[in-house]
């Protein structure tokens, strides 16, 4: 699928506000490609479609993460702003005939991150971070972390996540902390 075809199908999906918070992870995708020699056009179309399930009902979400057996049931115990991600891939995969094993893969873990992300998914993970429309507390650093090293970026804005959670008493999803200890051993 060609990103200008993604983008009329996640314009009729999302509501304005998401949608342009998507048009700046295309933006900042595209660009972390340039830099650290990724696929810009996989990385534009995964970001084009990274949020496509952010809307819908829990309901749906959940029948979709109990039928795929390549989701983890154990997400259901976790919060419900987690689910999007692998249900989006779903989505992807079976309604827009998306095959691209990178694409899906890079949708599936944008929230979370995990352990061993490939170039494409650091870069759309970091991308939904850092997009212009973004203004959490500290991500300044990370855009500027982000023009030097991507690992080195994705484990701050993952440090910066933890925080917040943790400050909230909110539960941290194991994947996470898998996606972090393996960044900040990759960049010591
Ligand atoms: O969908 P977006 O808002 O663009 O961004 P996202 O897919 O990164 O989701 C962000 C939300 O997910 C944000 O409220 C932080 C939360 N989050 C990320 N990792 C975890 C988490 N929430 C919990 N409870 N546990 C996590 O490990
Ligand atoms: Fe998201
Ligand atoms: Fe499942
Ligand atoms: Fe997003």
């Amino acid at each position: 699928m060609k990103i200008e075809e993604a983008q009329k199908i996640v314009k009729g999906i999302l509501p304005a506000k998401r949608f342009d918070h998507t048009l700046g992870v295309v933006e900042a995708a595209q660009g972390l490609a340039k830099r650290f020699n990724g696929d810009i056009d996989k990385a534009g179309l995964a970001a084009m479609l990274h949020d496509i399930a952010k809307y819908f009902s829990k309901t749906k979400m959940a029948e979709t993460i109990r039928r795929r057996n390549d989701i983890a049931d154990e997400l259901l115990q976790y919060h419900l702003s987690l689910w999007h991600a692998s249900v989006g891939a779903v989505y992807a995969e079976e309604e827009l005939n998306i095959t691209d094993h990178d694409i899906l893969e890079a949708m599936k873990w944008h929230t979370t991150g995990k352990k061993d992300m490939t170039l494409l998914d650091k870069i759309v993970f970091l991308a939904d971070y850092i997009e212009p429309g973004r203004n959490f507390p500290g991500v300044d650093e990370v855009r500027a972390t982000a023009e030097k090293s991507l690992d080195l970026a994705c484990a701050k804005a993952l440090e910066n996540t933890i925080v917040f959670l943790v400050a909230r008493r909110q539960q941290i999803h194991p994947d996470t902390i898998y996606a972090y200890n393996d960044l900040i051993e990759k960049t010591r």
